[in-house]
């Protein structure tokens, strides 16, 4: 699989590898979020740790909870992959110690040169209870939603509670991430902008991963979608495969193309991923690949106002508690 294993610059991207290179600290609404900064100074030697909310040694990341000037903020860092392009200067410009050798094994710690030893940086600042409870490891629980389940408790819940949407706003009005879409169609009804999701650093192929924000504003979810949007969702999986393989040279059998139910920002946007790339929330239980949606919407105009839909909520989600108030769990 050649185009897995490929870098991402020198393969069709404009963006230079610096710019690439550059750890992210966009933030989702502090001030209007607008997170277009370029590398400047250390704002993380502020940051006072409070607890860790998560973290996995598998995955390499950690998701601390704390304050940066007052401020309630949750820091995301994360070790990123190691990258095809850069092994020999990684084997050339790192010193080596030995830590053990037997037989015909040894293990040796390498410290890389600091711009091969790079740490992916998210911040959110100001953050809310919510985005502190998003990030905090829990348990979970699969939820059953009927269509009148969804009226009658999701939807007061969602208007009341939702995450901000400021951040796509921006997107949509390029006041922030201009430089980094992909693809645009300015098309009212059936346009849309694709571009990196932040999870992606954009390095390489391997985990690829972009997010098409519908300009249309007021479809929340998979719940509002009818065949009347059939012409806007078919656009974007149409377009949105072909600025991918322009792009990346990754065709539209290596994506895994969905939605997700629930969302966290409820403005209709769609995933694509890398298929291999196991990225959070592509699990059956939360994720509808658009092609599904498709299908069932051309089926039945109605088919996600009247169908059941299981997803998982957290144990502190106030969703979860609504729907053991009404009796539903
Ligand atoms: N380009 O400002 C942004 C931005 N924001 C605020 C969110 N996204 C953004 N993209 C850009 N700019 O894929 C992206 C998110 C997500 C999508 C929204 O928009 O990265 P969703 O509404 O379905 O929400 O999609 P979802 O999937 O719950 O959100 P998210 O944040 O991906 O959380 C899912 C889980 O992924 C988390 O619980 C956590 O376990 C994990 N996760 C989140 N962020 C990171 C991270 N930076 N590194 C590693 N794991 C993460």
């Amino acid at each position: 699989d050649t185009a897995a294993k490929r870098e991402i610059h020198g393969v069709g991207t404009e963006e230079s590898p610096q710019k690439v290179k550059r750890a992210k600290a966009d933030n989702e609404n502090g001030g209007g979020g607008v997170g277009n900064d370029p590398e400047s100074e250390n704002i993380l030697s502020e940051f006072k740790t409070s607890s860790v909310l998560s973290d996995s040694a598998r995955e390499k990341n950690i998701f601390i909870h704390g304050k940066l000037a007052d401020r309630e903020a949750v820091v995301i860092l994360e070790k990123t992959p190691i990258r095809e392009d850069s092994l020999d200067e990684l084997f050339m410009g790192s010193k080596l110690s030995l830590e053990m050798r037997n037989d015909i094994y040894s293990t040796y710690r390498l410290q890389a040169p600091p711009q091969l030893n790079e740490i992916k940086a998210t911040v959110v600042c100001p953050a809310t209870e919510k985005h502190v409870k998003k990030y905090q490891r829990q348990e979970s629980f699969l939820v059953e939603e009927t269509g009148e389940d969804y009226q009658s408790i999701t939807l007061p819940y969602i208007q009341k509670q939702s995450f901000s949407v400021q951040w796509v706003h921006n997107i949509l009005e390029k006041k922030a991430e201009a430089e980094k879409i992909v693809y645009e169609d300015p098309e009212p009804e059936v346009g849309f902008v694709l571009l990196p999701d932040f999870k992606w650093d954009q390095k390489q192929v391997d985990d690829l991963y972009l997010i098409a924000i519908a300009r249309q504003r007021d479809i929340r979810s998979l719940r509002d979608l009818t065949a009347e949007h059939l012409p806007l969702l078919q656009n974007i999986f149409q377009r949105g495969k072909e600025a991918i393989l322009q792009r990346y040279k990754l065709p539209a059998s290596k994506l895994r193309v969905y939605l997700h139910y629930q969302p966290s920002y409820y403005h209709l946007h769609v995933h694509f991923t890398k298929l291999g790339y196991e990225a959070p929330g592509c699990g059956v239980e939360r994720a509808h690949l658009l092609a599904d949606v498709i299908q069932n919407l051309q089926s039945d105009s109605r088919f996600y106002k009247s169908r059941t839909l299981y997803f998982p909520l957290r144990a502190d989600d106030g969703l979860l508690g609504r729907f053991r108030e009404a009796g539903r769990l």
